[in-house]
């Protein structure tokens, strides 16, 4: 089948909108009609040669769409169920025995090489091997074929449009909150960074009941937002010490904080915010080798902790639907972050979420 993809053919360079070929599902694939997809900044960290995905590849990690077609073995989605595509991982370590995916030991292969694990793409054009399955999905694309280790059905009456971000970006920041720091009522709970992934886990910090939710960013407008979603503090570090004030706020500290940012200066200033027994999480991935400078003390005889969180620590069969519920319920306004594009637009969407015009792009394929 004929489909149309946006490829990264070469770094730094905008992507390419080309007809493409697609294979029919293998016997445990999912084709799916992609109806949009969301940006995340991970895409363009990969675009730009920075993790190790072989171009000629078609990006797109946060796909929404609709079951076209399932191989023989699938028993998870028919044709016809709405759907979101999400990280893929391989259902058999000990991680995902436990439920918990998003720690597979197969994470990197099954996310960013790119190929099936037998070395095979599903795209190709004029016979040239274009790379697929980034996430286990590709999807920016009219089509894609996806796992159902990485499918979520959605219910139907859902706006499957806005929904694509929960799986990742949003349900990185909401599931930093919810289910690895597990931030609870009453609790205080700073955040490093207000991108998407930061700002989910500010509405994420208020659904917990959290009492004081204070942002931190260089960006004025962004603190304005993080206030308008539930931070009762904002912090300008351009114009007074983070960690001050945060100890200025809570007098002895919060007890979680998130980096959002992966900037390791950053990431000692937020251990150095934290309460006695405070857990500070990291969810961002800094250049290959940064090192991290803690206060040994400070960070010993409090008993705090700093743990790696990735995609929230979602079982996104369970959190998924659950941020889609609290969704429709009013109680987690992500759809406040979206911009759309149209899908020829996405190097639009690109650049406005690079300058930061744009929170959370979404492509529609239309
Ligand atoms: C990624 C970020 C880099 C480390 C693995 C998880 N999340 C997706 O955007
Ligand atoms: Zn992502």
């Amino acid at each position: 089948m004929k489909i149309t993809a946006a490829v990264a053919r070469t770094i730094h360079a905008p992507l390419t909108m080309e007809t493409l070929d697609i294979e029919a599902p293998r016997d445990d694939e999912i084709l799916v009609r992609v109806v949009a997809t969301g940006v995340c900044h991970t895409d363009l960290v990969v675009r730009d040669g920075l993790l190790p995905t072989p171009q000629p590849v078609v990006l797109g990690h946060e796909g929404a769409g609709i079951v076209m077609k399932v191989g023989r073995s699938v028993r998870k989605v028919t044709p016809g169920d709405h759907v979101v595509m999400t990280f893929n991982s391989c259902g058999a370590c000990p991680s995902c025995a436990d439920h918990e995916p998003s720690y597979c030991y197969e994470f990197f292969p099954r996310n960013f090489f790119a190929v099936r694990p037998d070395g095979t793409s599903a795209l190709s054009r004029d016979g040239e091997l274009i790379h697929g399955n980034f996430f286990g999905q590709s999807s920016f694309a009219t089509h894609a074929i996806c796992h159902e280790a990485n499918v979520v059905k959605v219910p139907n009456d859902a706006p499957l449009e806005i929904l694509g971000p929960l799986a990742c970006g949003v349900q990185t920041g909401a599931g930093a909150v919810m289910n690895a720091l597990k931030v609870t009522a009453g609790k205080s709970f700073a955040v490093f960074g207000t991108g998407s992934v930061g700002l989910s886990a500010v509405m994420a910090a208020k659904v917990a009941g959290a009492t004081t939710i204070i942002a931190v960013d260089t960006n004025d407008e962004r603190l304005a937002f993080a206030r308008g979603v539930g931070a009762t503090h904002t912090v300008n570090p351009k114009r007074a010490n983070a960690t001050d004030e945060i100890l200025a706020v809570t007098s002895a500290g919060v007890d979680f904080a998130l980096d959002t940012t992966g900037l390791t200066e950053v990431i000692r200033g937020a251990v150095l915010s934290l309460a006695p027994r405070g857990v500070c999480g990291i969810l961002g991935a800094s250049p290959m080798g940064s090192e991290i400078n803690l206060d040994e003390v400070h960070f010993m005889s409090g008993g705090r902790r700093l743990i790696g969180i990735v995609e929230g620590s979602s079982n996104p069969d369970e959190f998924i639907p659950i941020l889609v519920d609290l969704h429709t319920r009013g109680l987690f306004p992500f759809d406040r972050m979206i911009s759309f594009y149209p899908f020829d637009k996405i190097n639009e969407a690109i650049a406005d979420s690079e300058n930061g015009r744009t929170i959370k792009p979404i492509v529609r394929m239309g």
